[in-house]
């Protein structure tokens, strides 16, 4: 029997897993959200399409299948791009169903045609059109298994007469998800084991392509006697009841996570791609192993690099290395891993009374939050409170956007990841800032009846910018921000919302809002003098802060300095 064109798309989703579509409906894509409402697919309506794209993502993310977005032709697939963007570099599986003016307009420049091929094929693992009618459920069905084996977006770009053309669907196209083991060969093992061998100080550097490596990271590390670093993202895989983890490298690392790099005669960076060279340790041996061999040396020079997954090459390795007993190199860095967490809890205590500093609100939420709750954050501050004081537990799901870094994710990334798992606490740690440029899709917590818990750090201001000008030595130019009371905004948009101005009033709110039955809202006025203290102060750091102080001054501005100074060196 033939069927249309958006059915079989529909089907062929379907098929391959996906449960929800986000967009908003209009001409080119009628027919298919026509074919979506007789299907099992749920629709999603969202206020904003970057919104869509970024919930879209959300889910993926959390669940490892796929999900959709689908726009009508010209600027409603447009709006979509940030989000995508998002989701390919996270490695979210997101299929876009793009749609495009008719075929016999296409080419004249019809209004609202764009070219949707030369704007996603930059950020995709698959982009066609459907050219023909038989080609509907094999393109669909190849876009889903590039989304879902190479991980990331793959886009369907349909004309909207494209739709409703038949075909008798008489190819049953299929999803392979294949799950190779791989890892280097047995020379290649026997350098590497060498390579230990011959190092007095060993660490690990772990990243994301190491998620399901822990025992074997753990195994190695004990052998050896190294401590383990890992990336940001790995956190919420890594991290938990790890005896040998020292924290995260980089910026918005620790000391022991820096340290323990930097300390190392020999590093072994494990499905770790972390971008910032200047992290890495100079002058000593790094082995990389990564799945992807165009990984190997692209961030720092390299003496060993080796294609393998991290679970399989680690446990082979292990029987290859000699036993080490001098435990000196691992000590030091857990003794230092230690002292960073006790900085972390001291930071978060609260002595003013007139402020509240957002390490205590991150610290209370760390205490209160389900043990397997899925915690989202934005772009900003909230996510280095969010990695410093929110622990992972091996039950809670953690995700910001640490690779495309984009404001406004935090709160649709979070309504996927709870429509994926409406049984479990969501909560999504928000700047006033970004959370106020997808405000609309506030909205969409209501309408389809998404229990989302929003915590706001309502510091009024675009708080990680501003410090980033004060750091550099220039005077904060436009990122004050003025900002409504966010809990009476809740409730104008039908959910419930609490207001704290005050540090004693916070485990009340707090309490209540993850109590409420519904979506719910804590705006939280936080300090707005907050620096996020990198592991390891500069020089030139502290000469452009001081900078920033003297320009400040100059310019009227004195109180700001002395609270500066107050609110974050004399606590
Ligand atoms: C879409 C987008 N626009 C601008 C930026 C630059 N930027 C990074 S963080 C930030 C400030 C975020 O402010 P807010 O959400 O209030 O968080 P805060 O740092 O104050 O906690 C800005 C403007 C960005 N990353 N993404
Ligand atoms: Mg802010």
């Amino acid at each position: 029997m033939s069927k249309n064109v958006a059915q079989i798309v529909v089907d062929a989703l379907e098929k391959a897993g996906a449960k929800r579509v986000y967009g908003i409906p209009g001409d080119t894509i009628n027919h298919f959200t026509t074919a979506v409402a007789k299907s099992d697919l749920r629709w999603i309506g969202v206020r904003h399409e970057e919104a869509g794209a970024f919930a879209a993502g959300g889910e993926s993310y959390m669940t490892g299948e796929l999900s959709v977005c689908a726009g009508t032709c010209g600027p409603g697939s447009l709006h979509f791009v940030n989000g995508i963007y998002e989701s390919h570099r996270n490695g979210a599986p997101v299929v876009l169903i793009a749609s495009d003016v008719a075929r016999t307009e296409s080419g004249f420049n019809f209004p609202q045609e764009v070219d949707q091929k030369k704007i996603y094929e930059q950020h995709s693992h698959f982009c066609e059109y459907i050219s023909h009618p038989s080609q509907a459920r094999r393109i669909v069905t190849k876009a889903a298994q590039a989304a879902l084996t190479k991980k990331g977006v793959a886009v369907v770009i349909v004309n909207g007469d494209m739709f409703t053309e038949t075909d008798d669907d008489a190819m049953d196209w299929q999803v392979h998800r294949p799950h190779p083991v791989c890892r280097p060969n047995d020379t290649e093992m026997a350098e590497l084991a060498a390579l230990v061998d011959g190092a007095a100080k060993v660490s690990v550097y772990a990243g994301i392509g190491a998620r399901d490596a822990r025992e074997e990271i753990m195994d190695f590390c004990k052998k050896v006697k190294a401590p383990m670093v890992h990336t940001t993202r790995a956190k919420e895989f890594l991290e938990p009841d790890n005896p040998y983890n020292v924290g995260v490298n980089g910026i918005l690392g620790n000391k022991a996570g820096v340290e323990a790099l930097e300390d190392a005669d020999l590093v072994i960076t494990l499905g770790c791609d972390f971008a910032y060279t200047q992290y890495y340790p100079d002058a000593k041996k790094i082995a990389q192993i990564d799945i992807d061999p165009t990984h190997l040396g692209r961030r720092s020079a390299i003496h060993l690099g080796l294609v393998g997954d991290a679970k399989t090459t680690m446990a082979a390795l292990v029987p290859l290395v000699a036993e080490k007993s001098d435990e000196s190199h691992l000590e030091a860095q857990l003794t230092q891993w230690h002292e960073d967490l006790q900085g972390y809890e001291k930071e978060g205590e609260e002595s003013d009374p007139s402020l509240i500093h957002p390490q205590f609100v991150a610290n209370m939420l760390d205490d209160k939050a389900a043990d397997d709750a899925i915690i989202v954050s934005d772009a900003g501050t909230s996510m280095v409170w969010m990695l410093r004081h929110v622990r992972a537990n091996g039950k809670r799901r953690f995700l910001n956007t640490l690779l495309h870094g984009t404001m406004a994710s935090g709160m649709p990334q979070a309504m996927g990841a709870k429509l994926a798992y409406p049984d479990r606490q969501v909560i999504a740690m928000c700047g006033d800032g970004s959370l106020t440029m997808l405000m609309g899709d506030l909205l969409t917590l209501v309408q389809e009846d998404v229990a989302l818990k929003l915590l706001v750090f309502h510091n009024n201001s675009f708080g990680f910018v501003e410090m980033e000008q004060r750091v550099e030595g220039l005077v904060d130019h436009f990122t004050g921000l003025h900002n409504p009371d966010f809990a009476k905004l809740a409730e104008a948009c039908g959910f419930a919302g609490w207001h704290v101005e005050t540090a004693d009033a916070l485990a009340p709110a707090m309490d209540a809002w993850l109590r409420h039955d519904g979506p719910a809202l804590l705006d939280v006025k936080v300090n707005q003098m907050e620096l996020v203290m990198p592991p390891k102060i500069e020089a030139s750091q502290v000469a452009g802060t001081a900078l920033f102080g003297v320009k400040a001054v100059l310019d009227g501005r004195a109180r700001e300095v002395v609270d500066l100074l107050r609110n974050n060196f004399l606590r």
